[in-house]
């Protein structure tokens, strides 16, 4: 009996609607050479122009809508005349937060043919994965405002780890660790915020003594970041808070080449929920409607997601696809240096899968 997948696609706003299509028809072919279906369910006004007609970026029951499909599939949020954070926290973070998808998962790769702008960033020797904590953390709604307008204005935001929460991403991160190359690094800045961090560090040297095959260490963000630059080459595992993680793996992502590239997936390690996959580039409104974003990212997170669904060797026909495009051809869209559109890009890589 073939499988289907109940997919959910959420396009969101600016160029999300252009790179889920092309994902979508990587995805098309992939069941039919592996043997499964994918059903579809757009929910195509779950978006900031939705949230300026109606005041909600979803419906009421939006995440009950999501609940009994296999997996979800996303483009972007954000979009000018919507508060960044309105439009975050109305769609991508509930949902994260309402399947307990507390792993986001971003792999970097220097890929053959693609000219990192840092010199030392080598196509086949940088490949590392950040596993970023997904929903706790910096990323907290425990805070608030007083006396607004007033000279005595006062705005507090509350960090907050608790130990199971770390501890589970920990040990997702050291596991990932010990399947790959046996190397983790943790995020820290335990020297300049002295409750949470040395709280995390604590969490990692207790989870360490469980995962002796895996060697770890840490580094205080600002060096890591350095470091991501002069020696990416080095990392194999980094595990780090939420906001931490969000701008390691941009900074990542450009030393691979363009953000444009990087996928990322929102697990729920358990699957007791949907998981969530998103390209890691966010809405860009100033190339959106041209039809010349990069769709590299969404086909990439649809792999992740065909992996996460239990087919490992057709995400792999798709990362070498990308491998392929990249190594083989000069077929680039503008972030990379290229003048090839979307469906341009798509095509060549359809036609190397
Ligand atoms: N494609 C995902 C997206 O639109 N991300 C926008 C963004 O700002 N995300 C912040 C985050 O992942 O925390």
């Amino acid at each position: 009996m073939t499988t289907n997948h109940r997919i959910a696609l959420i396009p969101g706003d600016g160029i999300g609607a252009e790179v889920l299509p092309p994902a979508q028809q990587v995805l098309d072919v992939l069941g039919r050479r592996h043997g499964f279906t994918l059903s579809y369910t757009s929910y195509d006004d779950w978006s900031c122009e939705r949230y300026l007609r109606e005041g909600a970026m979803m419906p009421a029951d939006g995440i009950d809508q999501l609940r009994d499909k296999d997996a979800i599939l996303l483009g972007a949020v954000g979009y000018p005349g919507v508060p960044d954070h309105v439009s975050l926290w109305g769609l991508l973070i509930p949902i994260r937060r309402s399947f307990r998808q507390y792993v986001n998962l971003r792999p970097i790769r220097v890929f053959e043919g693609i000219d990192s702008p840092v010199h030392g960033a080598r196509p086949g020797e940088v490949d590392f994965v950040v596993v970023r904590e997904n929903v706790e953390g910096e990323y907290s709604e425990v805070g608030g405002r007083l006396n607004s307008g007033f000279p005595d204005e006062i705005a507090v935001q509350e960090a907050v780890f608790t130990r199971a929460g770390v501890t589970r991403v920990l040990d997702y991160a050291f596991k990932l660790a010990s399947e790959r190359g046996g190397r983790l690094t943790s995020a820290t800045k335990s020297n300049g915020i002295v409750h949470t961090m040395p709280f995390w560090d604590q969490l990692v040297a207790e989870r360490g003594t469980s995962f002796p095959q895996v060697e770890w260490d840490q580094e205080h963000i600002d060096a890591l970041a350095a470091k991501f630059v002069l020696e990416p080459a080095r990392f194999d595992v980094v595990v780090a808070s939420n906001l931490f993680g969000d701008i390691l793996s941009d900074l990542a992502a450009a030393v691979a080449g363009s953000i444009g590239i990087a996928p990322a997936a929102n697990l729920n390690p358990e699957r007791e929920f949907p998981s969530m996959f998103e390209p890691v580039h966010g809405s860009a409104p100033d190339i959106a409607g041209q039809g010349i974003a990069n769709p590299l990212g969404a086909i990439w997170s649809a792999a992740m997601m065909l992996d996460h669904l239990g087919h490992p060797a057709a995400a792999k026909d798709i990362t070498e696809a990308i491998g392929s495009v990249l190594a083989k051809t000069d077929i680039r869209t503008r972030d990379l240096g290229g003048t090839a559109t979307t469906a341009e890009f798509t095509d060549k890589l359809i036609e190397l899968l």
